[in-house]
């Protein structure tokens, strides 16, 4: 089948150099027309291999994100990386990084001194809500749990986590979808806004009351209390999160 697509495909080319008026060919043997099939088999066999290449890219593109909240990844063709923890500044210090980090829970080491020495310092990350709040967003009591992660590889390239949307605008492809999170405004450590899965696991013997790295639901302030306008938001209201991919 693929020898006749490429002898179709030369007679092809055939006919439109030797046809075509202004470009008009006089082939005078049966070698000349064999050897313009041959070289345009040679071209046809290059552009083969370019689009081979093209499809083999394609194949390996894609994106990644972090799934805050979950120990693994959707089921819906995305690709499971890594699992661990959720990690972060100490409620109450200043300094260190503003983001959180999904900690894996195989780490690897270079060189190292045992020991503190007064570097920056990261800690697993628990939630602190309200229960009745912790009731309506996650069907359970979640005060003072650790939180887990995942990172996950989709081939739909592009991610965008939206905040205040509890589903993906059309054409979109839903990964996960929970409630925004972040640090106290009352606190010293900054925490990023991300998306916390609202099927939240908790890891393993994590719900004391650790008080290391801290988040709590984002809450929007609007109307009178804030520059936000209410509608279409409302005051005080837990915003959610969906993760999305194209
Ligand atoms: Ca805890
Ligand atoms: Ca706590
Ligand atoms: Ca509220």
């Amino acid at each position: 089948m693929e020898v006749k697509i490429k002898v179709l495909l030369c007679l092809t080319l055939v006919s439109l150099v030797c046809c075509t008026p202004d470009k008009r060919l006089v082939l005078h043997s049966s070698e000349d027309m064999a050897h313009l099939i041959s070289t345009l088999e040679s071209k046809v066999n290059i552009l083969e291999a370019e689009v081979s290449g093209l499809k083999a890219i394609k194949s390996t593109g894609g994106g990644t994100f972090i799934r805050w909240g979950r120990t693994t990844c959707p089921s819906n063709g995305t690709e499971f990386i890594y699992k661990g923890y959720m990690a972060g500044d100490k409620w109450n210090e200043y300094g260190g990084g503003a983001n959180n980090l999904c900690l894996p829970d195989d780490p690897t080491w270079n060189q190292y001194v045992d020991g503190y020495n007064s570097g920056s310092t990261i800690y697993g990350t628990e939630i602190e809500l309200d229960s009745t709040v912790s009731s309506k967003l996650f069907g359970k009591q979640t005060v003072n749990q650790d939180i887990p992660c995942a990172v996950c590889r989709s081939a739909r390239a592009s991610h965008v986590m939206l905040p205040a949307r509890a589903n993906c605008y059309p054409g979109w492809t839903e990964e996960y979808g929970g409630y925004l999170i972040s640090s106290h405004q009352g606190w010293k450590a900054s925490s990023d806004f991300v998306c916390l899965d609202s099927g939240l696991e908790f890891v393993p013997h994590g719900s004391g009351n650790d008080d290391d790295h801290v988040v709590k639901p984002v809450e929007v302030r609007c109307g009178t209390l804030g520059s936000l306008p209410c509608p279409p938001f409302v005051d005080g209201r837990e915003l959610a999160c969906v993760v999305c991919t194209k």
